[in-house]
């Protein structure tokens, strides 16, 4: 058994354990913000990189080293397991990612293939055991992937989407066939979260980004079942962050579902919201990225706010409500973790 007074913040932050400072880390932190990162893609394309253990290892280990972050998240992304499930993925200049064979009726779920074990995506298993032998013992590596609803919009809608009207459509027409989809997203989502963690991952954040377009009753009927096979299928022994957006009133469900700590963005309170979820999970969130667009004095104020309302209760993991902003000046970003580090 490890000795875990001496885990960093963040491990202990996501198991509700007193800290001296709040942990905070930033999703995106490595991006197109850096310029760094902005040098390296100009001679790769993003998923050469993504498959490029050294290339990802460097992106990683440099973003959380430049902003001083109390955790690295692995530099992959959500849709890289299409490809072995049978997408033709490709992110096209500009317009984000494309998956040229969308599932569109209910025969196209046969085309869906298993993935029984993570051999197809040994890259990224490669990167997390890079990554975890690069950074200093004092940083946490989060592994992640994309939950099923969210895996399932781009699945079906073919790419990024407004309304995800084609998912939602397809959902409620064909309660059968989106079950399947469904069911096989978890299917190979445990498979390939149990390998970050064997491969070196000390927490897994599942990012449901786009689960908030849905009522709470839908919720209920169309994912929450799967996301709570999902959790119960990851090692108990490793912090989960449940993440999402829009999803206020989604909250409690998706706490049922599963997860140690739940995302919150920006569009709740964070002390009503940890309120309603009660002692039994930490929280992580919820700065407004485009507050990073603005001054120093009300990045501060923010900042200030949030951990207020997080005070006295152990188990706040600062962090955006959503990923950084392309146009984010490094220096917001670096002040940010500054203030959050030196703040009592
Ligand atoms: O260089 C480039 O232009 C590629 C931009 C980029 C980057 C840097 C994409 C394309 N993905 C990523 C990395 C990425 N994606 C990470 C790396 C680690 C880090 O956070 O530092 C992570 C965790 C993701 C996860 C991801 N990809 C999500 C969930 C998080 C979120 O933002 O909600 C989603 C929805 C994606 C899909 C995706 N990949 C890339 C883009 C531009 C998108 C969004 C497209 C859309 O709006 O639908």
């Amino acid at each position: 058994m490890p000795d875990r007074h001496e885990d960093p913040p963040f491990l202990k932050a996501c198991r509700r354990e007193p800290t001296e400072v709040t942990p905070i880390w930033l999703m995106r932190q490595a991006g197109r913000y850096m310029a760094d990162y902005r040098e390296l893609r100009s001679n790769v394309s993003f998923l050469e990189l993504c498959k490029t253990p050294e290339l990802a290892t460097e992106v990683t280990v440099s973003a959380a080293e430049r902003l001083g972050v109390d955790a690295a998240i692995l530099f992959a992304d959500i849709l890289l397991i299409l490809e072995p499930l049978g997408f033709d993925l490709e992110f096209s200049k500009g317009d984000g990612p494309v998956i040229h064979n969308p599932v569109v009726e209910p025969k196209d779920v046969d085309r869906l293939r298993e993935m029984p074990d993570a051999t197809p995506l040994g890259f990224v298993t490669e990167a997390v055991a890079q990554i975890r032998a690069a950074l200093p013992a004092s940083i946490p590596l989060i592994g992640f992937a994309g939950a099923p609803f969210t895996l399932a919009c781009y699945a079906i809608e073919g790419g990024g989407s407004r309304h995800y009207d084609r998912a939602k459509a397809f959902m409620y027409r064909d309660p059968g066939a989106w079950d399947v989809v469904m069911s096989r997203l978890v299917d190979a989502t445990a498979v390939y979260l149990n390998a970050q963690a064997e491969a070196g991952a000390q927490a897994l954040q599942v990012f449901d980004s786009w689960v908030g377009t849905l009522s709470p009753s839908d919720y209920k009927r169309f994912v929450q079942p799967h996301m709570r096979r999902l959790f119960a299928a990851l090692p108990a022994d490793v912090p989960t962050i449940h993440f999402g957006t829009g999803t206020a009133t989604l909250l409690e469900a998706q706490r049922d579902a599963g997860g140690s700590v739940i995302g919150l963005d920006w569009r709740v309170e964070l002390d009503e919201a940890w309120d309603r979820l009660g002692p039994g999970v930490a929280v992580q969130g919820n700065l407004d990225p485009v507050v990073l667009l603005s001054s120093r004095e009300e990045i501060e104020r923010q900042a200030r706010r949030i951990l207020d309302q997080a005070a006295g209760r152990p188990g706040h993991v600062f962090n955006l409500g959503h990923g950084i902003l392309p146009q984010t000046p490094v220096d917001h970003v670096r002040a940010l973790v500054e203030y959050v580090h030196q703040a009592r």
